[in-house]
């Protein structure tokens, strides 16, 4: 994408929409070069596309499930068809590996239409339910309306269709704006779902900045629910815009996953998926791996595994095939990772590999593990979002279960164990929304998503999610005169 490219502000009612707020250059953050400029939307832009979502979601929302499931199944198709498109741009404007987005980003995304496309004729209700002798019931689920949805840059594709097609199968519209610095398969996605022959005014987009845009259409009167992926400083905020208005919300914040390894544990799987957990895009995943305990017995060997599997990942160039780590989002961001390395060197943590900014363009930072871990430190406690693993070491079982729920997050977790009882009483016992065993990161359009405690409520994808989507109204009938 040419560094002069200019893009729409958004997409409402059907088609690209031109906002006149201050211009954003979007910036490929491995090469530092600008790849597009967008006139950022503000209030206004954000009224115009709520007002088009109101008027286009009644008949959406009355159009039949086979209706949706086939806009949803072309809107498939179409991806697919423009796969490369959305890979580029996915690339350009995030920094990750190609392979990642080839892989994963993408192919998901599809993946996670198609679901939806079959959930939306599963839809039901529930048809004559007896109460009372006199009455009878029918259970109707209703769209809620008007979505408002806010994504966040690390997985631009995924997140806005994580929120986008549930809300869409299950009849409502949206006004979502995508993180300001990856707008750009957002503004693909809805285009896409215009050929594919989604109604005008069903998905708008508003590309604009958080405190602006965002915090207006959270708060806004014309949204009935409001969903949101992002920190959970800002997810507060967003709750608290909501409450203004008494939308129903949905919000997936951050994590600070445990990855706990029992004694018994097959050592060299765990070693695999600690490295692949942990530097999942660049670690800037919120279900990554970011907190290794280990049992004494295996620690050292651990330790050492880890940071030899570390120093063989290829980090460089997101466009090469070969390359399995590209850039973090921006120079900013690798500025609080960087920072948060350095203060636990200072405080007396032992950095085994990484943990030093190379030199040249592109905001890369090295896959870095962090050994011996004060329970109190800051990268012990705090999310990192980088390609940064701590380890610490537990005594016993209890204190492996103690350690992992020590966290104001919970998100997700994993457990390492060949013991049935101990993988038993680790997914019971650690207070998290998804906990793999002998494995981590597996995500899959059927699997419900979301967290805990500070991690936010509610879930992503799965037949759960629709739920989120959808009213449960109750219908009473007086039978009198027909029953005796
Ligand atoms: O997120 P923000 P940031 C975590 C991660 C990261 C940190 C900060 O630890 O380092 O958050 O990232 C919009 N009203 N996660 O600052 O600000 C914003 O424009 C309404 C975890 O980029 O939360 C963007 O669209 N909206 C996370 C979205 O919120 C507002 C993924 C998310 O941005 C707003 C990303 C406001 N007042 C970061 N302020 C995950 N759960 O996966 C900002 N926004």
């Amino acid at each position: 994408m040419a560094s002069s490219t200019s893009i729409p502000s958004g997409w409402i009612d059907g088609e690209p929409h031109h906002a006149t707020g201050a211009d954003h250059i979007v910036v490929n953050p491995a090469t530092d070069e600008p790849v597009a400029t967008v006139k950022l939307a503000g209030r206004a832009d954000v009224d115009a596309a709520v007002a088009g979502a109101r008027a286009a979601q009644p008949a959406w929302g009355r159009a039949t499930p086979a209706e949706r499931a086939s806009v949803l199944l072309a809107l498939a198709r179409a991806m697919a068809a423009e796969s490369e498109t959305l890979i580029s741009e996915e690339v350009a404007h995030t920094g990750k590996a190609v392979r990642l987005a080839t892989e994963f980003d993408v192919p998901g995304s599809i993946d996670n239409v198609e679901f939806f496309a079959g959930v939306a004729r599963n839809l039901e209700g529930k048809a004559t339910a007896e109460y009372s002798a006199d009455h009878t019931s029918s259970i109707r689920r209703e769209p809620v309306g008007v979505v408002g949805t806010i994504t966040p840059w690390n997985y631009p594709l995924q997140m806005a269709v994580w929120k986008v097609i549930p809300a869409l199968a299950a009849g409502c519209a949206v006004v979502l704006k995508p993180a300001e610095i990856t707008p750009l398969t957002t503004l693909t996605l809805a285009r896409l779902a215009s050929e594919a022959g989604l109604p005008d005014g069903v998905l708008n987009i508003v590309v604009g900045t958080g405190p602006e845009a965002g915090a207006h259409l959270a708060g806004h009167p014309g949204v009935d629910m409001v969903t949101f992926t992002g920190s959970s400083a800002v997810g507060r905020q967003v709750m608290a815009q909501a409450a203004t208005t008494g939308a129903r919300i949905q919000l997936e914040l951050g994590g600070k996953a445990p990855f706990v390894v029992f004694d018994d544990a097959d050592l060299d799987a765990a070693i695999h998926g600690a490295v692949a957990g942990s530097l999942i895009n660049g670690g800037q995943d919120c279900t990554a791996a970011t907190r290794a305990i280990v049992a004494q017995a295996l620690y050292d060997d651990f330790v050492t595994g880890v940071a030899e599997l570390m120093s063989k990942v290829v980090i460089g160039d997101p466009t090469d095939p070969a390359t399995d780590l590209g850039s973090l989002i921006s120079h900013a961001h690798r500025d609080k990772v960087a920072g948060m390395v350095d203060r636990a060197r200072a405080s007396g943590a032992r950095i085994v590999t990484g943990g030093t900014i190379p030199d040249g363009p592109g905001a890369f930072y090295p896959p870095t593990l962090v050994a011996d871990v004060a329970e109190d430190s800051e990268i012990y406690r705090d999310e990192v979002f980088g390609p940064v693993l701590t380890v610490s070491r537990f005594t016993d079982d209890d204190d492996a279960i103690r350690r992992a729920n020590d966290t104001p997050y919970g998100l997700a977790a994993s457990a390492w164990t060949r013991d049935v009882y101990r993988a038993q009483r680790a997914s019971r016992e650690i207070h998290a929304g998804c906990v793999w065993i002998n494995d981590h990161i597996p995500i899959i359009s059927e699997m419900p998503h979301g967290g805990f405690k500070a991690s936010g409520f509610g879930k992503d994808m799965s037949t759960y999610s629709l739920e989120e989507y959808l009213l449960i109204k109750h219908v009473m009938s007086d039978l009198h005169g027909v029953v005796e």
